[in-house]
């Protein structure tokens, strides 16, 4: 490929190549005014701020009070509870690959228990020589790694199956994933002193919240990168994400990675638990169902520009994006403004992490003229994130877990961003 690299600018209408967006005077900011320089203000004015000294230290650090706190956006609950639903990530204010904690996106079945870590326990039983309870301090004594990698719900996106593109912003829409370093101990080592026998080959991981939700997962995936995880982001987990403990399986559907885990039963087959039977299957266009689909597919979305996030005055813009897939690490992402027709290779922050999000940039040259962004993943294993139409036929009507599909967001000539397909 790379001897067969066409001249830049490759992609239509305004996309700049790599070269062309890094080589590219941006022209967004202001002149200089005389005296400005010295004063720190655009009026060559003293700032309020430069005459007397800031305010005192505190534990906590708040917000500036010019940047007010961010918070998760598409908030909803099922009729008659406040604790059983969703809660998103608004994934247009946030740029990097760390999600901050507290707009880590949240799925509980039934609300956020508060767990006293010195009355909880997780209980290793089933089929092993010797069942083992492990307290968080107990926890604590085995080795431990830390890991950024995304966590993302399979129903996320699931609107986008709608006969019409759905109105939303980028978080409403696609903010049921987050990105958050993980730190917790390998499950390999609890096994290994509870002395799993022979044919164990299933663990059924169970919560301790009231919905006592559970999950069968399978041996080479736990003894692989599974972790009891007690860090994000450097801090225990919040309340939230399964304070004092909760299971991660990296690159693997939310669901499977149960929170506030309270034991882990070692099995030879799987449990057949509510959460793998009447939820979290996925209904193929033929009938068939399909179970225990657990890895999370290759997927990409454009942060910004996208709905609320409007262009104003004509120019060069940046486009910004995530891209993630369960099945490594993200190789390339591409970027197009002509609705998939043409594409622009986009610049990768640093190096890409596996099962990790990336932030992807691109650049854009808008001179009024309608458009509609398109971006476009592959993974290090070659899997390409694929169209709505593909996706759409592989499933049956109302099928909505585990959508990965090309997001589209159109701009008009006012520079108005808003949801449609392609
Ligand atoms: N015990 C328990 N674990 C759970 C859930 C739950 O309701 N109870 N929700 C699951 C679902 S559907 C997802 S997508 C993830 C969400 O994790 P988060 O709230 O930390 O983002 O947790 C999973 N683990
Ligand atoms: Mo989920």
């Amino acid at each position: 490929m790379a001897d067969k690299q066409p001249a830049e600018p490759q992609a239509a209408n305004g996309l700049l190549g790599r070269r062309a967006f890094l080589g590219q005077g941006l022209a967004a900011a202001s002149l200089l005014a005389a005296g400005a320089a010295s004063a720190g203000t655009a009026d060559g004015s003293r700032a309020a701020w430069m005459s007397r000294p800031g305010r005192g230290m505190t534990e906590a650090s708040p917000p500036s009070v010019f940047a007010p706190e961010l918070g998760r956006v598409g908030i909803s609950a099922a009729v008659g509870t406040d604790g059983a639903g969703a809660s998103r990530t608004p994934l247009e204010h946030l740029d990097g690959l760390i999600t901050p904690s507290r707009l880590h996106f949240e799925r509980h079945h039934s609300g956020i228990p508060a767990i006293d870590p010195t009355r909880h326990h997780l209980l290793v039983h089933g089929r092993v020589e010797r069942p083992l309870l492990f307290s968080l301090d107990a926890l604590h004594r085995y080795p431990m790694v830390s890991r950024i990698q995304f966590l993302e719900c399979s129903g996320n996106s699931g609107h986008l199956i709608a006969p019409q593109p759905p109105e939303g912003s980028c978080g409403e829409l696609h903010g049921l994933v987050s990105n958050s370093e993980w730190g917790g101990v390998p499950l390999g080592y609890l096994l290994e002193e509870a002395r799993v026998k022979p044919g164990a080959s299933w663990i059924i991981a169970g919560g301790a919240d009231a919905a006592a939700m559970a999950r069968s997962i399978p041996m080479d995936k736990i003894l692989d990168d599974a972790i009891v995880a007690l860090y994000q982001n450097g801090e225990p987990l919040r309340a939230a994400q399964g304070y004092p403990m909760r299971l991660f399986l990296p690159g693997w559907e939310g669901n499977a990675s149960v929170k506030w885990l309270r034991s882990l039963y070692v099995a030879d087959q799987p449990a057949m638990t509510r959460d793998e039977t009447a939820k979290y299957t996925d209904v193929q266009a033929d009938g068939t169902v399909h179970q225990f689909t657990m890895p999370m597919g290759v997927k990409s979305v454009i942060t910004s520009p996208s709905p609320g996030k409007d262009l104003g005055r004509q120019g060069v813009y940046q486009i910004s994006g995530l891209a993630w897939s369960g099945a490594g690490r993200i190789r390339r992402v591409e970027v197009s403004a002509d609705g998939g027709r043409s594409w622009a290779d986009a610049l990768l922050d640093a190096h890409a992490l596996p099962q990790s999000q990336t932030r992807f940039r691109c650049g854009w040259r808008w001179q009024g003229q309608p458009g509609v962004l398109v971006s476009r993943a592959t993974d290090e294993q070659g899997n390409v994130q694929p169209t709505r139409t593909e996706v759409m036929k592989q499933r049956a009507a109302g099928a909505f877990y585990h959508y990965n599909a090309w997001q589209a967001w159109a701009v008009n000539a006012s520079g108005v961003v808003r949801n449609v397909y392609v």
